[in-house]
């Protein structure tokens, strides 16, 4: 049965603090956090949580993915704070398991994303100010906690390349541009700290090949999942 943002709220007020170990699958565009996910998907304790791109593509009819390509100047703001409330659907979900992995999260929302649309005159000041206010009024006052970042690092050129294989229609006119901003957007909070930083920060080379990627999941495992299985 589907369980509204109401009842989810009232849900974690009742049951107090958790004591669950979630993780934020960070990188660029392409840069693997599906694959990762779908790997960790094969363990019980674990429940994974993908970012929901099949709603972004249908609010009612509406594909705002695609306006937010084609029109950004008129749709990040609404694409932006449909993402919002959809990433914090993916934080306030009750799980069973100890172990919660989810894709991407407010912060690289807030952090990468809108960062970017409105450094690059996308979103104007009104727009960006707004969506500010929700995001602090958010990450003030419910509970989005984060307990370990894993970053998948990428060059531009080579999600770029992924991007232009996999040819989601929505994205094949993403300019290498964007991806270059975007990865150094991914740096700056990641790497550099220079926005505030939610959890630790796990690195990991994610350039190589899926098999490679497959061992360095299978390496790291423990860590990712807090050795709590
Ligand atoms: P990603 O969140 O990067 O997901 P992905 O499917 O590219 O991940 P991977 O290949 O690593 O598995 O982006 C999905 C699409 O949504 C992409 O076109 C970028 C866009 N997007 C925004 O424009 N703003 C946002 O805030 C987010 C989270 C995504």
């Amino acid at each position: 049965e589907k369980i509204g943002l109401a009842e989810i709220c009232l849900d974690m007020f009742e049951k107090g603090p958790k004591s669950k170990f979630t993780v934020s699958i960070e990188g660029n565009i392409g840069s693997g956090k599906s694959t990762l996910l779908q790997h960790f998907a094969k363990f019980n304790d674990v429940e994974v949580l993908q970012e929901p791109v099949d709603k972004w593509r249908n609010v009612r009819g509406y594909n705002l993915l695609d306006l937010m390509y084609k029109d950004p100047c008129r749709w990040a703001h609404t694409f932006q704070t449909y993402v919002q409330m959809t990433m914090m659907e993916l934080h306030l979900k009750p799980t069973s398991s100890p172990v919660k992995l989810i894709e991407r999260s407010l912060f690289s929302a807030r952090y990468c994303f809108v960062e970017n649309l409105f450094r690059g005159g996308k979103m104007t000041e009104p727009e960006y100010n707004v969506y500010c206010e929700w995001y602090n009024m958010i990450t003030q006052n419910l509970n989005v906690d984060v307990d370990l970042i894993v970053y998948l690092r990428t060059d531009p050129n080579k999600v770029h390349e992924r991007i232009r294989k996999r040819a989601r229609s929505e994205e094949q006119t993403i300019p290498m541009q964007y991806l270059e901003d975007l990865h150094k957007l991914h740096e700056d909070w990641l790497i550099e700290k220079k926005h505030p930083l939610p959890a630790p920060v796990l690195i990991l080379d994610a350039n190589e090949n899926l098999c490679s990627m497959y061992k360095k999941f299978e390496e790291h495992t423990s860590e990712i999942l807090c050795q709590k299985l």
